[in-house]
């Protein structure tokens, strides 16, 4: 089963849409392993984020995702990674497809209010920055034949 890194973003929490964004999760299938609400510092943010180091939004990028708590959590799935991003939308609110998270609640690329690993390599290096393994469940629900084929 694959996994993947979900940040719900400051912008996110602020807002009042910790519950909302867990949902759209939540109700697609995607099995929570893991989750947490947590300040980000500048160390594992800068680390996070590592790949931008540089780009003209990277000092801005730092000062948003420590700006306030965030949730973290670890979902799982048959091709979580592709499934999540698809529910988030495209990185720009403006360009992302309606009824995605973007699109429904963001106007700003630097507001996009939730961040998902892009790929399996990003999900392994992503995911033991925010959990141990102890903090990661693996579980079955009672109805998770009804969502996962095999
Ligand atoms: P994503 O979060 O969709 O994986 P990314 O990894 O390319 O996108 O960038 C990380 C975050 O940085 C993104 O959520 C918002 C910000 N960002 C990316 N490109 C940007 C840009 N051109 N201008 C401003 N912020 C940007
Ligand atoms: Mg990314």
């Amino acid at each position: 089963m694959e996994r993947t890194l979900i940040i719900i973003k400051p912008d996110a929490v602020q807002r009042g849409l910790i519950g909302e964004i867990i949902t759209r999760f939540e109700r697609r299938g995607l099995r929570i392993a893991a989750l947490k609400l947590m300040q980000i510092d500048e160390t594992l943010a800068r680390r996070h984020y590592a790949v931008h180091e540089g780009k003209p939004f990277y000092e801005p990028l730092i000062r948003y995702i420590t700006s306030s708590p965030v949730v973290v959590m670890v979902l799982e799935g048959p091709n979580a990674i592709e499934a999540a991003r698809r529910t988030m939308g495209a990185t720009n609110p403006v360009e992302a497809a309606p009824g995605t998270i973007r699109a429904d609640f963001g106007m700003e690329i630097g507001r996009n209010l939730v961040h998902g690993s892009d790929g399996p390599e990003t999900a392994q290096f992503e995911v033991p920055l925010f959990f141990s393994e102890e903090e990661i469940l693996s579980y079955q629900r009672e109805n998770d034949r009804w969502i996962f084929e095999e």
